[in-house]
């Protein structure tokens, strides 16, 4: 297990890699080009800046997230092989600098969403937070303009404005396209950008939807654990590999997160670990890591990643906004350094009860 911490860039984020490379057992970080726009090649020279960036920090660029697929292949439009050709071509710039895991999602027009980004909890953080009820009552519109004028003037992962620019259009598109006809055309990406990742060394990690079920009627097909598994099918090749995302497939209480881990561990090569407290009706608030906080077992899937071998990446995955940290939704500084230790120390208590030493105590023997 490797812990690594998402990074938005120098240019982007409220985060330095000086304050990253003072937390604990972070060894890289999670990046992405987030200004290129989606479908075009991601360029060798601006990869090769982040990477020695991060470099001067002892800090590894091994996994990106995301590289962002255009909406026609995930609609299966003919100008989709263009958009995949391209994709091929960033694969192959980015194996140039020794990337290792690529995280990316299929989720039809959204990526993640949320009804507010800053919502009070009863301790007086804020945190991401999903109304059920509210959903229902917004148009799409509204959620898109609800996310893009709450974000303190920091972009959001996944929210291209160029890909939201014409929803009606989009949702269009979508109208007639049925959860088997998306798989389908997952199915086409995949064959024929895993060949190249096999050949870049790079494995591919696809990301379960957020919130884990089909919203506005769009087609969402990496929901639960039987999507998971179609996914996983659906190409044979070591490059297809899946990220686990406890609060993501938290967002269904029908799913069982821990069994989730303990099945797919050896194709987990990338974890996001948070937690959600469900308060009713289907609506959720982001709470801390700790297990007792949320809906969530914390400490259980830590457990299943490691009894079951899990060998990939992990990160802390979205916190809360503590001690007046003004920052990117989800994406602090404090939270998430004190989710780091929280699933280190779950892990070493692991480590410790399978009678081996954690690494702290090997370092001083
Ligand atoms: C939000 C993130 C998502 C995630 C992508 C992965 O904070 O969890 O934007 O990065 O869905 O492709």
């Amino acid at each position: 297990m490797q812990m690594t911490f998402r990074w938005y860039g120098e240019e982007n984020d409220t985060i330095t890699l000086k304050q990253i490379r003072q937390i604990p057992g972070v060894k890289g970080v999670v990046w992405a080009l987030h200004d290129v726009p989606v479908g075009e090649v991601w360029p060798v020279e601006r990869i090769e800046e982040v990477v020695n960036q991060a470099k001067k920090y002892d800090l590894h660029t091994e996994v990106v997230e995301s590289v962002n697929i255009h909406e026609d292949i995930k609609l299966g439009l003919p100008s989709r092989d263009n958009y995949i050709k391209a994709y091929k071509q960033t694969l192959r710039n980015l194996s140039k600098f020794g990337i290792k895991v690529v995280c990316y999602n299929f989720m039809p027009v959204f990526d993640w969403f949320r009804t507010d980004l800053f919502k009070e909890a009863e301790d007086g953080s804020t945190a991401l937070y999903f109304d059920a009820k509210k959903v229902l009552s917004l148009t799409p519109e509204e959620v898109v303009k609800n996310m893009e004028e709450n974000t303190n003037g920091l972009t959001l992962p996944g929210w291209e404005p160029e890909r939201l620019r014409d929803l009606t259009h989009l949702f269009e598109l979508y109208k007639h396209v049925t959860e088997e006809e998306l798989l389908e055309n997952l199915t086409y990406f995949l064959k024929e950008i895993c060949p190249i990742a096999e050949e870049c060394g790079i494995k591919m990690a696809i990301h379960p939807d957020d919130p884990p079920f089909s919203i506005f009627g769009l087609p969402r097909i990496v929901k639960n654990k039987q999507d998971i598994q179609n996914v996983l099918r659906a190409v044979e090749s070591p490059s297809n590999g899946f990220t686990f995302c406890s609060g993501s497939l938290g967002g269904s209480l029908s799913n069982d997160a821990i069994d989730i881990a303990r099945t797919f561990a050896s194709q987990i090569l990338f974890a996001h670990i948070r937690n959600v407290k469900h308060v009713g009706d289907g609506s959720f608030i982001e709470s801390s890591h700790l297990t007792e906080d949320g809906s969530i077992p914390i400490t259980g899937i830590i457990k299943a990643l490691f009894e079951n071998g899990f060998d990939g990446y992990i990160r802390p995955d979205h916190g809360r906004h503590i001690w007046d940290e003004v920052c990117r939704p989800g994406y602090g500084l404090y939270d998430r350094a004190l989710g780091v230790m929280y699933l280190l120390g779950a892990w070493d208590t692991n480590v410790l009860m399978n009678n081996e030493f954690p690494s702290v105590l090997q370092n001083a023997k």
